[in-house]
């Protein structure tokens, strides 16, 4: 497979005036008919065309068959050819037999398309690039038995043909690159709205969803609803066309894609209600239905260049996203979520192989570049430059980019240039972040003069070896100074106070804060203003402090975590599996004391996670981080189980939606999480009680529970779920996930018994993440055991969705990618495994890209 790199970027030889579709479908014979004008840019007389998996009818120009022509694996290409012409090409294609979920295929019998980002070359050949933007006519035939057919834009025409099928004609007046384009057929049940924007325009609404789960589609539209009311008042940005589409659809390898005006969603990022779906779940539609909104404006009306700037549309937009659920819920909660979204992920792929800035360099397969890095980092990146305009300039900014290149297929740079423009405050150095790979490395010192009152603070940065800038970032860094009292102290400087945050923008650098009456307690990187590990020497008591009294419930949380991560490291390196006395004190207080947001005290009560603390180990040791985990959680049940069985039996809640009662949920679901843990005698009614309880939340917490500290009652758990669920798969795959966490060795016979489970389904990418995306998730102890059984049962299902669904094994091959952090034995084990997949004949592009970089 060929390479492709940034610095090669070449204009697009043709502009394309307008692109008319008709589609014939049929499950093995879909004919496809593009009809396009095409016009040459600086006497350009060939032209490129990308075609995968397609089969080539016909190719006119102007009418006449095009005979200058030659045909590849991945292109055509058209020689001698006028400045100007009509081109005409008609292919057929197979939706029954695309197991790729990519291009046009059929999902549950219904068809849909999945474009981004090179899809759509699997329908037609086209210029398929995101700088090729035209408008799409769009004109769908089928049976009547798919009653809805549905396209980009607006419905213009539709009717009945004389052969009794029927037809569909769509217009979208909004010019779009070829990964917007959308088409979905089938039967749906179909619920409507209307939203008025707020310059008084009626925008029509409408959610499809399977037939049957018309009572699990509400939730998304109220989502829907407040996204656009939200984008209105927070960005001043209003809905465009006259209708917006949801369709859900069983078989999709992403969470959804913001098509314009018609996105397509994972039906698990849609369907919910209370008797299928956890407060998580409802949580992660809101947010994706929000996601998939904003792009609209960023992504859809102002787009990419080229895949490099993905992070242009992907980055701001998962920050617009995050924005939406922190004004909306906890800001504190969320901005947890994506620090631990962050470090449990994106730190991993940013110390591995495959570790990339957040505009990439090189590309083999652009699938494998929607990552945590594109994504999560790249919100953090546009977070910082929040963080250093304030609110008041970014929107500024935000409105300079709009207004700059509304309909325009840009760069990164572009946006960060209005940044600049639009607020005055200079970014040049602050760039280097889209260039820079790896997470840079805080250290901070400091010193007080008791007599002079002067507190001082010396902060180096430090990047990864193998970064190839070797320049400092610009990183802003914020903190609060923390008095005996626990009361926030002024940041002073002979420059004047600081409001905002630190600029930290070379090596090292000194700050000294004046008027600092005692030794003062610092609260470094707080709300983790940068993507970058913090070192400091904190004690447990300064940590402690922290907890009790930092300003920002991210910091408690964070402090907490430390505590936590201090107390891991001293138990490893020591051998004694004790947990300080002091913590638990600590963890004790909170409970009783059962005040404030009691969703903010489960995540308290929470360990860090296995990534998260392998993250801190250069070799990780598997064995011992399970095993003081599991110590300390047991230590945690038996400190706390008084307070624990009171809080528990005191906490109501009326199992509504609203934020109290989901957070009476999360911290009850985390009491009875450790209480299993322990004798205590509410145990088994509570287990019966919450496993009885309509609310998904409450009734898998139970299972969770039972699973985590493998209780007598598990298996009869089980099988109850599965005879009361075994109709909806989605309710199911919570299931398999459970069983894929069984922390015993039986959970390799177990999951290789569940491939048979009527429910499971290897082309399926939700039940594939369900069983196999648990087990190496969060099952590290059976995963990496050092029979090598986890790691063959990977190696074997990557096999085999090599070739059925190329994304979704490139996806799930993401734990060996850090097979070099392991011990020898483990390493030799998961290198067997990959050297497995690198001798596999029809290796995919997916696959290889990974597993080329792994071995290098
Ligand atoms: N553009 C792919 C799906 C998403 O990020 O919204
Ligand atoms: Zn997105």
């Amino acid at each position: 497979p060929q390479a492709k790199y940034r610095k090669d970027y070449i204009a697009p030889s043709h502009q394309v005036d307008e692109l008319s579709l008709t589609f014939e479908l049929s499950p093995r014979n879909t004919i496809v008919t593009a009809v396009s004008k095409f016009r040459a840019a600086a006497g350009a007389s060939q032209l490129v065309l990308d075609g995968v998996d397609l089969e080539l009818q016909s190719c006119q120009v102007n009418g006449k068959e095009w005979h200058t022509r030659e045909q590849t694996e991945a292109k055509l290409i058209l020689n001698e050819l006028p400045a100007e012409f009509e081109l005409t090409i008609v292919t057929h294609i197979s939706p029954q037999t695309n197991t790729s979920l990519e291009g046009l295929y059929l999902s549950d019998g219904a068809y849909c398309t999945q474009c981004e980002a090179e899809g759509f070359r699997k329908i037609t050949y086209f210029m398929d690039r995101p700088d090729v933007l035209t408008t799409y006519t769009v004109t769908i035939i089928a049976e009547t038995k798919y009653p809805f057919l549905l396209s980009n834009g607006n419905k213009v025409e539709e009717g009945t043909l004389e052969d009794g099928r029927h037809f569909a004609k769509w217009h979208d007046p909004y010019k779009k690159p070829s990964y917007l384009f959308a088409l979905v057929a089938g039967s749906f049940d179909v619920l409507e709205d209307t939203y008025q924007t707020k310059s008084g325009r009626e925008v029509k609404l409408a959610l499809f969803v399977d037939k049957g789960n018309l009572h699990k589609a509400p939730h998304a539209m109220t989502s829907l609803k407040k996204a656009m009311a939200w984008d209105e008042l927070r960005f001043g940005l209003e809905y465009d066309l006259d209708i917006y589409m949801i369709v859900a659809v069983d078989f999709f390898n992403m969470g959804a894609m913001e098509n314009k005006g018609l996105n397509v969603f994972n039906s698990a990022c849609v369907l919910a209600s209370q008797e299928t779906a956890t407060d998580q779940d409802f949580h992660t539609i809101e947010s994706i239905v929000g996601h998939e909104y904003f792009h609209n404006w960023t992504g859809n009306r102002i787009t990419c260049r080229d895949w490099f700037q993905l992070s242009l549309k992907e980055g701001l937009t998962v920050f617009r996203d995050q924005e939406f659920s922190s004004d909306l819920g906890s800001r504190g909660l969320n901005r947890i979520d994506a620090v631990m979204a962050m470090r449990t992920h994106q730190f991993a792929e940013d110390s591995g192989p495959m570790a990339h800035p957040i505009r990439p360099e090189k590309v083999i397969e652009m699938n494998n570049f929607y990552t945590v890095t594109v994504y999560n980092k790249g919100a953090e990146v546009i977070r910082m430059m929040h963080t250093l305009l304030g609110e008041e300039n970014f929107q500024k900014g935000m409105q300079l980019y709009i207004t700059r290149h509304d309909g325009q297929a840009v760069t990164c740079d572009d946006f960060v240039n209005a940044m600049m423009d639009a607020s005055g405050v200079n970014l040049t150095q602050f760039k280097l972040w889209y260039e820079q790979h790896g997470t840079p490395r805080l250290n901070v010192v400091t010193e007080y003069d008791s007599a002079a009152q002067r507190y001082t603070m010396t902060v180096t940065q430090q990047h990864a070896d193998s970064d190839p800038i070797k320049a400092p970032l610009h990183i802003p860094f914020k903190l609060e100074l923390l008095d005996e009292q626990g009361l926030s102290i002024p940041l002073l400087t002979q420059k004047g106070e600081i409001q905002r945050a630190l600029d930290i923008t070379e090596f090292e650098q000194r700050f000294e804060f004046e008027q600092v009456a005692t030794k003062p307690v610092p609260v470094l990187l707080e709300d983790f203003s940068a993507p970058v590990i913090m070192e400091y020497n904190y004690s447990t008591d300064e940590l402690l402090h922290i907890l009790r009294f930092a300003r920002s419930d991210y910091a408690r949380w964070e402090a907490m975590q430390q505590i936590f991560m201090i107390a891991v490291k001293a138990a490893i390196d020591s051998g004694d599996y004790s947990l300080d006395s002091k913590v638990l004190g600590a963890l004790s207080s909170l409970v009783k004391h059962l005040k404030g947001d009691l969703a903010l005290l489960a995540e308290l009560l929470s360990l860090p996670t296995f990534d998260t603390l392998a993250s801190q180990f250069k070799t990780i040791p598997v064995d011992a981080l399970v095993n003081v985990s599991k110590a300390f959680e047991s230590q945690i049940a038996q400190a706390l189980q008084q307070d624990l069985e009171l809080a528990y039996t005191s906490s109501t809640e009326s199992g509504s939606l609203d934020a109290q009662d989901v957070a009476v949920r999360a911290f009850k679901n985390k009491a009875l999480y450790y209480l299993v843990r322990t004798d205590s005698t509410l145990v088994e009614d509570a287990l019966r009680t919450q496993f009885a309880s309509d609310n998904m939340t409450t009734k898998l917490a139970s299972l969770k529970a039972v699973v985590s500290a493998e209780h007598e009652k598990m298996e009869a758990l089980f099988s109850e779920f599965d005879s009361q669920w075994r109709h909806d798969a989605l309710v199911m795959d919570k299931w398999l996930a459970l069983h894929a966490s069984l922390p015993n060795d039986e959970v390799i016979t177990k999951i290789n018994t569940l491939y048979d489970h009527p429910c499971f389904e290897k082309g399926n990418p939700n039940r594939v993440r369900a069983l196999i995306g648990s087990f190496t998730r969060s099952n590290p102890a059976q995963f990496h055991r050092i029979d090598g059984k986890g790691y063959e049962l990977l190696g074997d299902l990557l096999i085999e969705l090599n070739g059925i669904n190329p994304q979704n094994a490139s996806r799930m091959i993401t734990p060996f990618m850090s097979w070099r952090r392991y011990d020898e034995t483990r390493q030799k084990l998961m290198r067997t495994q990959l050297e497995r997949l690198a001798s596999l004949e029809g290796l995919s592009d997916d696959l290889y890209e990974k597993v080329e970089k792994a071995l290098a």
